[in-house]
């Protein structure tokens, strides 16, 4: 067993994460550091320079405002989300996001311009770059901002701790190295937490040979949730997942072909299965309010390609890239053009995924397919949480004080943007609820606006609180725990990680104890059959969401049993208990909200419709008491600050 070192941080503010969210937070709470004398550290797992969802890199910024106005982007995401909204966050991000945006181009990102220097949409919100380096273009503008003496990388945080003396405020935080035996124990004022959303709750549909690959990172693991969750912070919507259409095996995203290739979408027998939804007495019409209104919702978007592909047994979906590589070819003045202008679109489709999804363009190379040639499958993916897609999970915040109106400030504002219902947390990104839509940009914004809140909190709140150092203590035991449980029981092992016979790796065998990987298999088993994961079509009720919390209990009971061969394994135990937590909350979540509103992301079958006068105007929130293992179950109201009557285009 190795000998562990203990390192203590103490700073102002700790930012966990360093994603999108997190280098926003580090632009911005550089500049106010420096001009109020506070120290400001950020932390995190990986390496920021290629760590959180967008390491791979991204070919659109999905959020910029342009001349539209905070109240068109608020009316965009209310109907998407079928009316459930914070409409305060969502204008606060959208005011401030284009400045992010120019931001970002003043780092080196490049952003497509046509021939008049404009900058090309895919949609009216998205804008198409070349953006392989994405993320380390603008990680270093994070790091230049804060220093690089203040940045700890490859550091994977377990949990925060609270102020000894007030259990509703938080004043450190503790994780360990994933490269050397060393634990740390971060003392701090505030702390912003920025650690993504969740992926690998579910079981992903790829399976043997292509285990792991899922669309949403594998790497965002439930932290920012468990962090903010074992905290004591209100969650909210924790049962509004998002479930990407996405290009079959490869997961490539959809939304440059949709809207800036205008491909369509077919049955395989060829039936136009979303027209035929809108039309006059279609499937859209049984979801009114939000059946009818433009862009189609994602969820319904979904709904109409389950019904025609697992209900009626139409499938493959099909993505016609072909034809809309041709149509747009077509509209060229002349032969020579349109010759041109097919292989500048053949270049553009090969590289909207080698910019983000590369996997998908191998898979592509590997099976001969040409888009321009032939038509590619599209199918559902397993749920993920991204509180900053078309999803909405995340920790309950206070917003902006100068959006509320004298009803909702009560509700929605307490003294700190972004705060949570825990002093001195605060969060953004996937981390917050109920603003969806804000994707890489408007992570990075809404990292912005919390660091600059959480500085201001600083700077109002000086006294540096004191951590129980007994809980410290407990907390480095239990962190290593895993790796004790491994040398303790080893020899007992059926089996090695390495059969001879077919010199493949195989999963050890050992009634002592349980590798991360066996967890995963087990709580992705548990959510995929009970809690509406792709293999039971996405279809779940309070019978089968029962049948998951019993066995997510006794998953619980199992995790202190979970064991690991070196400080990589360490990390990836710990991640399960991360995701186990969220799990809980989503399947309690799930039984809580007794309705349908998002068909195409879960249906419950014992209660298939929407239920407007009971839900159409609340929030599904929890909170967790880690002493006692307990979730309580409230309301919050939606209060809508604004009324928008018009359905908007695309
Ligand atoms: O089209 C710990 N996203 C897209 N956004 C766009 O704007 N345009 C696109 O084209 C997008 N597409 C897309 C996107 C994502 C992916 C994976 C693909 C395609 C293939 C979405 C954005 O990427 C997303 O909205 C933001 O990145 C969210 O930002 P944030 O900061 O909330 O999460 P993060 O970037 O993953 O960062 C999390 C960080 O936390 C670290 N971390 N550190 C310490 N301790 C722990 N316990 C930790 N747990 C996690 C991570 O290492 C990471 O640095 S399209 O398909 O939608
Ligand atoms: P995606 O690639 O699916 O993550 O989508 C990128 C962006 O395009 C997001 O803003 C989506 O909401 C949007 N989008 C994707 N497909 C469609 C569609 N068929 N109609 C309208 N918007 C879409």
């Amino acid at each position: 067993m190795m000998n562990f070192e203990t390192v203590e941080v103490t700073t102002d503010l700790l930012i966990i994460g360093a994603g999108m969210a997190g280098s926003g937070a580090c632009v911005e709470a550089g500049y106010w550091a420096k001009n109020n004398n506070v120290k400001v550290t950020v932390v995190d797992k990986a390496a920021m320079e290629r760590s959180g969802a967008v390491a791979m890199g991204l070919s659109a910024i999905n959020q910029y405002q342009g001349d539209n106005t905070p109240v068109d982007y608020l009316s965009y995401v209310r109907q998407d989300l079928m009316g459930l909204c914070r409409d305060d966050l969502v204008m606060d991000i959208s005011r401030h996001v284009n400045g992010s945006v120019h931001m970002f181009e003043g780092f080196g990102l490049p952003i497509w311009k046509d021939e008049g220097g404009n900058y090309v949409h895919e949609g009216r919100w998205q804008l198409m770059i070349n953006g392989e380096s994405y993320k380390a273009i603008v990680a270093e503008a994070g790091k230049n901002s804060i220093g690089m003496d203040n940045l700890i990388e490859r550091v994977f945080v377990l949990q925060l701790l609270h102020d000894k003396n007030d259990k509703k405020k938080v004043a450190g935080a503790i994780g360990f190295s994933v490269r050397e035996p060393k634990i740390y124990v971060f003392k701090f004022k505030a702390c912003l937490v920025v650690a993504g959303g969740a992926v690998h709750i579910f079981r992903p549909r790829s399976t043997g040979e292509g285990l792991g690959r899922a669309w949403y990172p594998p790497w965002n693991a439930g932290s920012s949730s468990y962090m903010t969750t074992m905290a004591g912070a209100e969650m909210s919507s924790q049962e509004v997942v998002f479930i990407p259409a996405r290009f079959k095996d490869g997961y490539g995203p959809v939304g440059a072909w949709f809207l800036l290739f205008k491909a369509t979408a077919t049955a395989a027998n060829g039936f136009n299965y979303m027209g035929e939804g809108l039309a006059e007495g279609g499937e859209l019409h049984n979801w009114p309010p939000y059946g009818k209104v433009k862009p189609i919702p994602t969820c319904l978007r979904n709904h109409l390609m389950m019904i025609e592909s697992y209900r009626k047994g139409n499938f493959p979906i099909l993505i016609h890239t072909d034809k809309a590589i041709a149509k747009i070819a077509a509209e060229s003045p002349d032969e020579k053009t349109k010759k041109r202008r097919l292989k500048e679109l053949e270049a553009e489709a090969w590289e909207d995924f080698l910019d983000m999804t590369i996997s998908q363009a191998i898979l592509w190379a590997a099976k001969d397919v040409f888009p321009e040639e032939s038509a590619s499958e599209i199918m559902p993916s397993e749920p993920y949480f991204i509180g900053s897609h078309s999803g909405a999970s995340g920790a309950w915040v206070s917003g902006p004080e100068d959006l509320q109106t004298a009803e909702s400030k009560s509700e929605y504002f307490w003294g700190y943007n972004r705060m949570t219902t825990i002093k001195g947390l605060f969060s953004a990104g996937d981390g917050v609820g109920n603003s969806s839509h804000k994707f890489s940009s408007g992570s990075f914004t809404e990292g912005r606006i919390a660091a600059k809140a959480a500085v201001k909190y600083v700077v109002e709140n000086p006294a540096m609180g004191e951590i129980d150092p007994a809980e410290v203590e407990r907390l480095k035991a239990k962190i290593v725990q895993p790796l004790k449980n491994y040398e303790e029981h080893k020899g007992y092992t059926t089996l090695g990680t390495v059969t001879k016979k077919y010199d493949l790796p195989v999963e050890e065998v050992n009634p002592n104890y349980i590798t991360p990987k066996m967890a995963i298999f087990r709580l992705n088993k548990i959510m995929d059959e009970y809690v509406a994961g792709w293999g039971s079509q996405y279809n779940c009720s309070a019978t089968t969401l029962n049948i998951a919390l019993d066995l997510l209990k006794m998953l619980k009971e199992d995790l202190p049993k979970l064991a690991a061969r070196n400080l990589h394994e360490l990390m990836r135990c710990w991640e399960n208990v991360h995701r186990t937590l969220l799990a809980e909350a989503h399947a309690r979540h799930k039984l809580y909200r007794e309705e349908t509103r998002w068909p195409g992301y879960y249906y419950r079958v014992d209660f298939p419709k929407m239920d407007e006068q009971k839900w159409g105007k609340v929030f599904a929130n929890s909170v967790y008491d880690a002493e006692k293992d307990e979730f309580t179950m409230l309301t919050r109201p939606i209060i809508h600050l604004v009324d928008i009557k018009e359905v908007v285009g695309m």
